[in-house]
């Protein structure tokens, strides 16, 4: 029997239910993702017992013989994998490895060019409350209010017009594919170094189906949590030139041990990608993402851009007189977890916006394909046309439960 269960059943109780809700609903937020069973079980191993500051062969501790080769395997993996000239596996987050970046590359006080949160960014980019805000002086650049593609032309103009230190690609709700090139041409041209941070494509770039910011990028980062399928975690990858002011500034600059078992579980998840399943996968990821976008759209509801290139859609409910709090509550009941998500120049608050941002990296996960991406797109539609229909979200609770049933999540038996 669980170890948990019986030595700690108010816990469990909690992790049982966790289990039991994600068999059994539709998980659609975009930035997870389920972990396989030798992921779980590395990051449950021995391993999270190990203090390791410093590097394989550069430790502060003793009895780090075993943990080198673990650090090691997951480094030389992830290097393959990315086809780059270093890797740092130790940031415990995406949110760490941003800051690791922004600690090695700048000052306090220098100048920053990258996308504004509101039309796809992330917190780290200079959102105002975050270190990186408060740190360094951020400047936004937005998409086009037309194509809601990046407007390209007025990142060159802010470039010339502010001269950043670092401009920074990547995104974490733009659901079009990033032409990394035309950022390194435009960073190129005002001086600036280029960083991407590719937390949420980074599945589809090592399987050949996203650009590539690795050959033009200075500083890339990456968390292996959401197309990896890996640990929640984060890493760095650089040219060989920045190893040393990178691998400071992870450590000692922003953190202290490294996560001796997340690292394994990185090893786990990087040696995963390397196999040629996971070119499939993704392309996979990509066409239901695809098939979801054109049925939604079909059925009336907004798509932020008309579509995806990605694993992203990004949907305005205000044309369907909802509010993206609604509809992300709707959707819940009914098992298909979504979230709430400003979308470009919205108008709503954060914490009521106007949009729901959808992903498919965990339903392809489970190997859904486009048939089901059909089926759930129809009861998304439905689901938002008529979101006080008790008797409508009771009969698609018992849809998604049964659908549910013949797509088991991989991992969770290891918790059972
Ligand atoms: N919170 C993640 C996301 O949902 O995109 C990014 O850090």
């Amino acid at each position: 029997m669980n170890r948990i269960r019986q030595q700690d059943s108010e816990l469990w109780d909690a992790i049982a239910g966790e289990i039991d809700r994600q068999r059994s609903g539709l998980e659609m937020i975009a930035s997870e993702n389920y972990a396989s069973e030798a992921v779980m079980i590395a990051c449950g191993s021995v391993m999270t017992n190990k203090y390791a500051e410093g590097y394989p062969g550069k430790r502060y501790y003793g009895g780090c013989e075993f943990v080198d080769i673990v650090e090691e395997l997951a480094r030389e993996r992830a290097k393959r994998l990315f086809g780059c000239e270093h890797v740092n596996v130790q940031p415990h987050s995406g949110t760490q490895a941003n800051t690791a970046i922004y600690l090695a590359a700048l000052q306090p006080g220098d100048t920053v060019l990258a996308l504004d949160l509101a039309h796809g960014g992330h917190t780290t980019h200079g959102m105002k409350l975050n270190h990186s805000g408060r740190t360094y002086h951020f400047v936004s650049y937005g998409v086009r209010p037309d194509t809601h593609r990046i407007d390209f032309d007025s990142v060159a103009a802010l470039a010339r017009e502010h001269k950043p230190k670092l401009i920074v690609a990547g995104a974490s709700a733009y659901p079009r594919e990033i032409p990394h090139g035309t950022f390194a041409q435009i960073a190129e041209d005002c001086g600036a170094k280029l960083f991407v941070d590719m937390a949420h494509y980074a599945g589809l770039v090592a399987a050949g189906e996203h650009d590539d910011p690795v050959p033009v990028a200075d500083y890339v980062s990456l968390t292996t949590h959401k197309s990896l399928h890996g640990p929640r975690g984060g890493m760095i990858l650089c040219k060989a030139g920045y190893a040393a002011e990178i691998d400071r500034a992870v450590f000692p600059g922003v953190q202290g041990g490294p996560l001796m078992h997340i690292i394994a579980g990185k090893a786990v998840c990087c040696g995963e990608a390397l196999k040629s399943e996971f070119k499939q996968y993704a392309r996979q990821v990509i066409d239901n993402a695809k098939t979801l976008a054109d049925v939604l759209a079909n059925d009336g509801v907004g798509l932020i851009s008309g579509g995806t290139d990605t694993h992203l859609v990004l949907a305005d409910v205000t044309s369907l007189g909802l509010t993206g709090r609604v509809a992300e509550q709707s959707l819940e009941r009914c098992g298909i977890t979504v979230n709430k998500n400003m979308i470009p120049f919205d108008r709503r608050r954060p914490l009521d916006p106007s949009g729901i941002r959808l992903g498919t990296f965990a339903l392809t996960t489970r190997s859904m394909k486009e048939e089901q991406m059909h089926t759930i797109g129809g009861w998304i539609s439905e689901v938002l046309k008529a979101p006080d229909d008790d008797a409508l979200a009771k009969q698609i609770r018992g849809e998604v439960r049964e659908l549910c049933k013949q797509f088991p999540v991989p991992g969770t038996s290891c918790n059972n």
